[in-house]
């Protein structure tokens, strides 16, 4: 098994199941309200290559922004669980970094990090825009994966003027032999999404739940609030920058005396002149950048918040060891 699967271990029963085998019978843990009879489960990664909507897709599935957003690619750098709950079944999403060759120490990091999220998921789909098969089809070798059901989501239909021009495209990568399914969706506007799940109902198997029913995700919301900050300099900034920075949320606490959660977060940048262009014109960006985020943290936690920023020069962090493991990027 990779070393960091998607399937949390201490729930599996025995701790040592092997990717693909099915899960020993055993009781929900954690333990919630009675389970109904015929209930489903499983997990299902969403990969495919940069910017084909992943992160859009799990947050139309949620009803809920999670998942990061920007119209840049290599937008997303962690894996991230999204529980979806109905009374009758629990499907566990993975949200998963864009998977390319990569170019640098963290895009090693990310291309492992899409590879761990697939191990031992029940079912994969493979979102595409259908722009460029043959980078789709790269992009399924990098994953490596010989054994886990695949789906085909053609998404971003709704930009298809012609839908005529759908079933060729359908054939052509039904020949690669390794998709059970197919479905065009739009993750933007919410169509075929609801078809789509339901026929991934009848893939995963009868189970027990994984989470609490209510649970909408495992990442810590300390890990979210950072990402909430780096979407707005994904949206704020442009060409190299976004690329050159990760953000670290180094203090989450209420005030004694405000009653407000005071959150901190360090934005780091490569070199001193992208720290000169984050802060802006007498801290101008940087005041946007978190009025921005703090908006979105807000909503999330249903809340006011204080969200006070700095920026730092971490040289060279993405191709620094040291540094990932600072800014906890480790497979
Ligand atoms: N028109 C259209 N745009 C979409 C759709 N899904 C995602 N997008 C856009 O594609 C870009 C990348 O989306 P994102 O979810 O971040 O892609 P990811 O890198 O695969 O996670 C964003 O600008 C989205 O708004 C869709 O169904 N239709
Ligand atoms: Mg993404």
């Amino acid at each position: 098994m990779a070393k960091k699967g998607t399937r949390p271990a201490e729930n599996t029963g025995d701790g040592g199941s092997l990717p693909g085998e099915s899960l020993p019978p055993g009781p929900p843990v954690p333990p919630g309200p009675a389970v109904p009879a015929g209930h489903r489960s499983g997990f299902v990664a969403i990969v495919g290559r940069p910017n084909t909507g992943k992160s859009t897709l799990l947050n139309r599935i949620l009803d809920q922004k999670l998942a990061i957003i920007t119209h840049k690619p290599g937008t997303t750098r962690r894996r991230l669980l999204g529980v979806y709950n109905r009374p009758d079944a629990q499907m566990v999403f993975v949200d998963t970094p864009g998977i390319e060759r990569p170019s640098s120490k963290l895009g090693h990091f990310l291309l492992e990090e899409a590879k761990a999220a697939v191990s031992g998921v029940d079912v994969i789909l493979f979102l595409t825009d259908g722009r460029d098969e043959g980078a789709d089809l790269q992009a399924l070798e990098l994953l490596d994966d010989a054994e886990t059901p695949l789906i085909f989501v053609l998404n971003k239909v709704d930009l298809i003027k012609d839908k005529k021009t759908l079933l060729p495209l359908f054939e052509s990568y039904s020949r690669v032999g390794r998709f059970k399914d197919f479905f065009p969706i739009s993750a933007l506007k919410g169509e075929n999404v609801d078809r789509m799940l339901s026929a991934l109902l009848e893939l995963v198997p009868e189970g027990p739940r994984y989470f609490p029913p209510g649970t909408v995700t495992d990442t810590p919301e300390r890990i979210l609030a950072g990402e909430f900050v780096r979407e707005q300099v994904y949206r704020q900034l442009h060409r190299e920058v976004p690329y050159a920075v990760a953000v670290q949320v180094t203090e989450m606490e209420r005030d004694p005396k405000s009653d407000l959660l005071r959150i901190e977060a360090v934005i780091y940048v490569e070199r001193k002149s992208q720290r000169g262009i984050v802060i802006g014109k007498g801290g101008s960006r940087l005041k946007q950048i978190g009025q921005g985020a703090r908006l979105d943290i807000e909503k999330r936690l249903g809340e006011r918040v204080y969200l006070g920023l700095v920026v730092r020069v971490k040289p060279n962090w993405r191709q620094r060891d040291a540094a990932l493991h600072d800014l906890e990027f480790e497979n």
